[in-house]
């Protein structure tokens, strides 16, 4: 990972559609952000590589070059850990000193962990799995070229296919013993929905004990701490990760002690949605039919693991507490689980999009923009401008526009994609906006935000 800042250009391709100019300005942050062969999430506040994020960001850059799309998913893929799993942090060596903390060190995964790879510094959590539907993304336009590309792209597509494998076979067994379909996180991290009021109960049951002192580095970058978990936060934050390594990451060892193990029904459904999308290239690489069965399995059980956590009252799913042996009931984003996996029956994805639309979500009277907050503002932990407790996040709406369309519901999609494309154009490309006056918060030149600007575009306005 031994590169410059700012080396690539992107061929910059002509939008189907631009408003206001959002596409070339999209394509600039994910250039600017660029070292190569892998994109910083962020130009200050992230100067590693995140693995969801990427997966974000190979999506929106499957439409600018197939090939640079093609690397970011090769240099995350090979911090991958030889039980499968797909680390979050795979760390930058030339990244600022005191840049960002946890740093390598802190985590010293490669001393703890057998399963640790050698040749890359990685955290030793992981997030949710976004990376098979970019890599189908990066096949579905790939195939609509010549033979070239399509060839280039199918010989990755092999390549990739075991490793994708591996990580959902990882997700399915070692995060969920039980058998329920639904994924256990170790760490509000691994949510990507951090400091999220889903996890108040969960943390609440954490005593913490001696953690060693750490610097808050993410502070420097942020306008206000308030857009940052709070001081409290990071302690159980420090003191997981702490727990997590005197089990020297071993799955069953933490499983048997860890104080915090939660069935995240948000990272159960994007795996659901991740495995469709694994279906579709292990039928581009012929995978063996066992493993495609073994797919569709894992789907089904996933999608009744949801159904198990319905909650009727709230319209929405609920994550699971697994150490507090109760269900979380908090109204976010996260809810929406059962429309991001799919395969509703009827009058459950119209309950879902009644709450989606409703006073609770994009419906709230005063927003900015009919765009759903993190949080629903009648939460007691909703706060418009702390990170995942309130504020609108772009890549959120991705994945419910994307599910919307995948769900037949084009009209829907059409206008929550205008409305995105619209707060964008107005707000830059921000890590997140406060829901009532649109201000953006966190870091600017988010890469995320911006690959999936170049998304919708590509998509056009009927999600074609
Ligand atoms: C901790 C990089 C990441 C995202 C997460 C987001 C935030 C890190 C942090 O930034 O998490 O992993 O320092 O807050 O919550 O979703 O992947 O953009």
């Amino acid at each position: 990972m031994k590169e410059r800042q700012g080396q690539r250009s992107y061929p910059e391709r002509e939008a189907p559609e631009n408003p206001s100019g959002v596409h070339p300005l999209a394509a600039g942050v994910l250039r600017r952000n660029s070292l190569e062969s892998w994109t910083k999430p962020a130009p200050n506040l992230y100067p590693h590589q995140w693995s969801w994020d990427s997966a974000f960001i190979a999506l929106g850059l499957a439409h600018l070059d197939n090939q640079r799309a093609v690397r970011e998913l090769e240099t995350l893929f090979a911090g991958q850990w030889s039980t499968g799993k797909v680390p979050h942090v795979i760390f930058n060596p030339d990244a600022p000193p005191k840049s960002y903390f946890p740093d390598a060190e802190r985590w010293n995964s490669s001393a703890l962990s057998e399963h640790a790879p050698r040749s890359a510094r990685t955290s030793g959590l992981c997030q949710p799995p976004v990376h098979a539907i970019a890599v189908a993304r990066i096949w579905e336009t790939a195939r609509g070229k010549d033979e070239r590309h399509a060839e280039r792209a199918r010989a990755f597509l092999r390549g990739n296919y075991p490793r994708l494998f591996a990580w959902h076979r990882y997700l399915a067994t070692a995060r969920d013993p039980e058998g329920s379909g639904l994924v256990t996180i170790y760490h509000p991290w691994e949510s990507g929905t951090d400091n999220s009021p889903r996890w108040d109960a969960a943390l609440e049951g954490v005593e913490v004990g001696e953690v060693p002192p750490y610097p808050r580095h993410d502070l420097q970058h942020v306008r206000d701490p308030s857009e940052r978990p709070s001081i409290r936060e990071y302690d159980r934050y420090l003191w997981l990760l702490e727990l997590l390594k005197r089990a020297r990451y071993d799955e069953a060892t933490v499983y048997e002690a860890h104080p915090f193990l939660v069935k995240d029904v948000l990272f159960s459904a994007i795996l659901v949605a991740a495995n469709e999308a694994l279906l579709e290239i292990a039928e581009v690489v012929e995978a063996p039919d066992e493993e495609r069965a073994l797919i569709v399995r894992w789907i089904e059980r996933a999608r009744g693991g949801l159904e198990g956590c319905w909650d009727e009252g709230l319209g929405l799913c609920v994550d699971y507490d697994v150490r507090g042996a109760r269900p979380a009931r908090v109204r976010t984003v996260a809810g929406l689980a059962p429309l991001i996996a799919g395969g509703l029956a009827p009058e459950r994805l119209r309950t879902q999009l009644g709450v989606l639309d409703s006073h609770h979500f994009a419906g709230c009277p005063g927003l900015k923009w009919p765009l759903p907050p993190s949080t629903s503002p009648d939460e007691v932990g909703f706060h418009p401008r702390s990170y995942w407790r309130g504020p609108t996040w772009p890549v959120a709406n991705w994945l419910i526009w994307w599910s919307l369309l995948r769900a037949g519901e084009e009209d829907r999609a059409a206008r929550l994609r205008r409305t995105s494309l619209d707060q964008l154009a107005e707000g830059g490309f921000a890590e997140y906006f406060e829901p009532f006056t649109g201000e953006p918060l966190g870091s600017d030149d988010q890469s995320w935000t911006a690959a999936v600007a170049l998304d919708m575009l590509a998509a056009g306005e009927n999600g074609a």
